[in-house]
């Protein structure tokens, strides 16, 4: 299948906000190029692209550039209409974007503090993090009627990808904390979304490896204490 004219994207094999875009751009069925990003030696083309934050990821659509992870589901969501991944109702979509920010400033930032502290910092995000999951748990049961099998219904849509795309990181974590952030008996609902999510043909295709992913943790861990030694 070859890419829509012009279409790029600017990835990070172990970047949850990379992976949600590209699970998007999949299930639409939108064919595009990818560039593998090295983030600790950056492409002048990135530089150029996202000169405001230097992230990934960004999309490149016939030259045009757009960054920031959320901004880009919604681009791709109004330019490319089949398989829509919000639901029509605006109070709902409204919904699902507000807890997708929620997952975003609560439960990425938990995440990031987990990978990178040790002791009593690591033990505090640990904390906030089930306290979070649980809220969004309870939250989402609330206003989606616990949807089936996804957290938007019969199929996966914006918050099963935003969610679902730091799910491995989450199983990481776990291995190096050694301690289970999402259980079955305390979070079920939350538990059976994640299990569909991982059965579906295209996430097993672009989520990467626990293995290969525990490694790179353990380099970014390796870093960030070098930075604090520092
Ligand atoms: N809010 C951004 C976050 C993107 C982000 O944090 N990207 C990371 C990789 S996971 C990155 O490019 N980091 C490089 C850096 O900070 O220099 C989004 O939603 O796209």
């Amino acid at each position: 299948m070859g890419s829509v004219k012009g279409l790029k994207l600017h990835g990070m094999w172990a970047s949850s906000f990379c992976i949600r875009v590209e699970l998007a751009l999949k299930l639409k069925g939108i064919p595009y190029e990818y560039v593998e990003e090295d983030l600790e030696n950056k492409s002048q083309m990135l530089v150029h692209y996202n000169p405001v934050y230097k992230k990934v990821p960004v999309l490149i659509d016939d030259g045009k550039s757009i960054a920031e992870s959320m901004v880009i589901l919604e681009y791709i969501e109004d330019k490319w209409k089949d398989y829509p991944l919000l639901p029509e109702d605006l109070y709902m979509r409204a919904k699902v974007q507000f807890w997708a920010k929620f997952f975003d400033e609560k439960l990425v930032t938990n995440s990031r503090s987990i990978l990178k502290y040790k002791g009593e910092e690591q033990e505090k995000a640990i904390k906030e993090f089930v306290e979070n999951l649980t809220m969004l748990e309870e939250g989402i049961e609330k206003e989606f009627s616990g949807g089936k099998p996804f957290f938007n219904g019969e199929r996966p849509g914006l918050l099963d990808l935003v969610v679902g795309s730091s799910s491995v990181w989450h199983r990481v974590l776990e291995d190096i904390t050694g301690v289970k952030l999402i259980e079955r008996q305390k979070n079920p609902l939350f538990y059976s979304w994640l299990a569909a999510f991982w059965d579906l043909e295209v996430v097993k295709d672009v989520l990467p490896s626990f293995d290969r992913l525990v490694a790179y943790a353990k380099h970014v861990r390796e870093k960030a204490s070098e930075t604090t030694r520092a």
